[in-house]
């Protein structure tokens, strides 16, 4: 194969939506086939631009953020940070992350929108939009649940089906209904822009079929393609890109958020104080385009986005290649958080390695079929391929080549034929590496990092160097071998590299490198030799084994819900106030002397209280949470200037405070401070 260097290459990965912490199906998904993708390019010389971002517009945020009770701008920085620490914990190597609430990216949608009215493709339409009678409002996508149109899921999202990865309007869902409220919607007038896709419709056709993607990539990309119709690209909202000349109306999600791509290359080049660097990655045609998503985002990249890139008066590139994965499953299993079908990324990462968790997740990588994480197999992976093939052979080799070769390279010479048998199976699993990674195949790139393992672990038996070091004799067979499996451990090194970074580069220090392995070029590791005499650092632990226990620990932790992990229904948050009208409300520190129910109230609890300087008797709504008996002797806060209401027949003289959530309730309580304490 052609070992090309010097080509541009800008690889994107699908930008997270900033409403929630990653899970691994979106790792498996878009991330780690598009970091080894690009850890690979960069290996090979070629000049590659890595970008992703936060996604943080769109009703999945507005709608998550509305029941977290943030408000959406919280919601993303919250979740920014989140993701990223994430994609840093798996050393994701972008050249940059951005996120598309950087003004940068405000100004090129705009202007990717204008070039399109320019040019006649957007369109002002009345139509029929799904309006909710009890919330009185109009509800777009993710607010809308409904019944899919075409494969008749009935609780699919709407602006996307989750189950057969069909892209509609919210109109074409069959009986929809709020998914706040559970309400019927009904069909009221407003009036939105519309995209002209249509219009791309030939364009598109030959394009898509010049290409040589996957076949379910085209299949899918056809059918829409077929049925193209303008579609509604703004929002009634005002969390979003503004849409200019249109007040109260943003951009649709799906309209801003691949343009983040082009919005990301300028922020990176505004980052490496060269602004217009950025068109010479997306607007020049000698650069290799690769977008790597998961595979309920076909539309958007081979139709959509392709048709506004094509709209545009700038001559951007097209993607070149779409590597869309299947779904990845756990144990079987969608990934749901609400069933506590997940695994805690953070504890994960506690107990595991990142290059354990990158090689796992590779070797079973969802590329042609769903896949699936389960703990058995990950296990398997890190005990049986990652320590016991892997790391089994460095570490004897190593610990060899120390006692026997003065823990140095020994040279290689004289080679018998098994020597040349072995050192061509070490070029040919190289080569196949670099072919397994140029095409996106990251399940067989493991495979053939294995093999090259097996083999050389098969060369070391049947070499029995231990038998050639017993003779004198035989020295010069003893260094030929050790110094071919040298040579081949830093072969394991190359090919490791762009899967487990960070052993990788352990084993290349092993080999007594002080470089980076990363910053190496593939063709000179693979042809070049280790300088003869080289000093060699001691073998060191790779990987740790996987107990059983621990295995077992985390199955039996799937599915069972603990009370934290319980959905959540926060109250929404109520309107802002000024700091006077909180320091009206007077909170005092009160002890509680008597507490007795009520008679016939089950939620009321009459209190006898001490604010200091008077007692008082409040009435209060914890009879559920708590009994008289915890009460008495606490010191809990009390709004003292509440005018006092009369409850079942008795003068209530404050009000207590409690933390409340669905039927639970609890009070916070004061340790040191006397009553009639003030609090503010
Ligand atoms: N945020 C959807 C997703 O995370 C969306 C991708 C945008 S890529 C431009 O699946
Ligand atoms: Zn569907």
């Amino acid at each position: 194969m052609s070992l090309s260097e010097n080509k541009k290459i800008l690889i994107t990965s699908a930008l997270p939506y900033a409403n929630g912490p990653l899970h691994f199906g979106h790792i498996a998904g878009a991330y780690l086939p598009g970091d080894c993708y690009a850890r690979f390019e960069r290996l090979r010389g070629n000049e590659v631009l890595y970008l992703c971002g936060s996604d943080e517009h769109g009703v999945a945020i507005t709608l998550s953020a509305e029941m977290a009770g943030r408000t959406p701008k919280e919601h993303v920085d919250h979740f920014h940070q989140v993701i990223q620490g994430i994609f840093h914990q798996l050393q994701f190597s972008f050249d940059h992350y951005s996120r598309t609430t950087w003004p940068g990216h405000y100004k090129t949608t705009q202007e990717f929108f204008e070039v399109l009215e320019k040019k006649g493709f957007i369109e002002e339409r009345t139509e029929n939009h799904l309006f909710s009678e009890k919330e009185n409002r109009f509800l777009a996508d993710r607010y809308v649940v409904g019944t899919c149109p075409k494969c008749g899921f009935d609780a699919a999202r709407g602006d996307e089906c989750q189950r057969c990865a069909s892209s509609y309007e919210a109109i074409d869902l069959k009986n929809p209904r709020s998914k706040l409220t559970g309400s019927p919607l009904v069909l009221r007038p407003s009036s939105h822009l519309y995209l002209r896709f249509d219009l791309f419709k030939e364009r598109l056709k030959d394009w898509i079929l010049s290409k040589n993607w996957k076949e379910n990539v085209v299949r899918f990309a056809m059918g829409y393609i077929d049925d193209l119709k303008p579609r509604a690209i703004t929002r009634d909202s005002d969390w979003g890109v503004p849409v200019p000349g249109y007040p109260n109306k943003v951009f649709y999600v799906w309209f801003d958020a691949p343009i983040g791509y082009i919005s990301a290359a300028k922020e990176w080049a505004e980052k490496i104080g060269q602004p217009q660097r950025w068109k010479d990655f997306w607007l020049d045609p000698e650069t290799k385009l690769v977008e790597f998503i998961g595979k309920d985002n076909i539309p958007f990249h081979a139709v959509f986005f392709p048709a506004m890139l094509m709209g545009q008066d700038l001559p951007y590139k097209l993607p070149d290649e779409l590597p869309a994965n299947e779904f990845y499953l756990l144990e079987g299993r969608q990934f749901s958080k609400s069933d506590n079908w997940t695994i805690d990324l953070e504890s994960f990462f506690q107990s595991y390695t990142s290059d354990q968790i990158r090689y796992a997740i590779a070797a079973n990588a969802p590329e042609t079929a769903d896949s699936d994480f389960s703990w058995k197999d990950f296990q398997m992976r890190c005990n049986a391929e990652l320590l016991g093939k892997l790391g089994n052979f460095v570490h004897r080799v190593l610990v060899f080549a120390h006692q026997h070769c003065q823990g140095k390279v020994p040279p290689l010479h004289p080679i018998d034929d098994a020597d040349r048998d072995f050192l061509e199976k070490i070029t040919l699993q190289v080569e196949l590496a670099a072919q397994c990674y140029e095409a996106f195949h990251l399940r067989k790139a493991c495979q053939t990092l294995m093999e090259l393992c097996q083999i050389a672990n098969s060369y070391f038996d049947a070499k029995k160097p231990w038998v050639l070091a017993k003779d004198p004799a035989r020295s010069q067979e003893l260094y030929s071998c050790i110094a071919l499996c040298l040579h081949c451990i830093k072969a394991i090194a190359l090919i490791a590299s762009p899967l487990i970074p960070e052993s990788a580069q352990k084993i290349w220090e092993m080999l007594g490198n002080s470089t980076k392995l990363n910053e190496s070029r593939w063709k000179e590791i693979q042809v070049g030799h280790l300088p003869l005499g080289q000093a060699l650092l001691p073998s060191q632990v790779l990987f740790r084994k996987v107990e059983d226990a621990e295995i077992l620990e985390q199955i039996e932790k799937l599915g069972k819900k603990t009370k934290q992990e319980e959905p959540i229904s926060y109250t929404p948050l109520k309107k802002t106030i000024h700091i006077d009208q909180f320091r009206e409300i007077d909170l005092r520190v009160a002890l509680v002397l008597e507490a007795e129910r009520v008679p016939k109230s089950k939620k009321l609890l009459k209190l006898k209280v001490d604010l200091g300087f008077e007692k008082r008797t409040i009435l209060s709504g914890i009879a559920l949470s708590h009994t008289p008996e915890q009460l008495i002797g606490k010191k809990i806060i009390v709004v003292a200037n509440l005018a006092p209401a009369t409850l079942m027949g008795i003068e209530s003289q404050g009000m207590v405070l409690a933390a409340a959530l669905g039927n639970r309730c609890d009070l916070p309580e004061i340790q040191n401070l006397p009553p009639g304490s003030a609090i503010d």
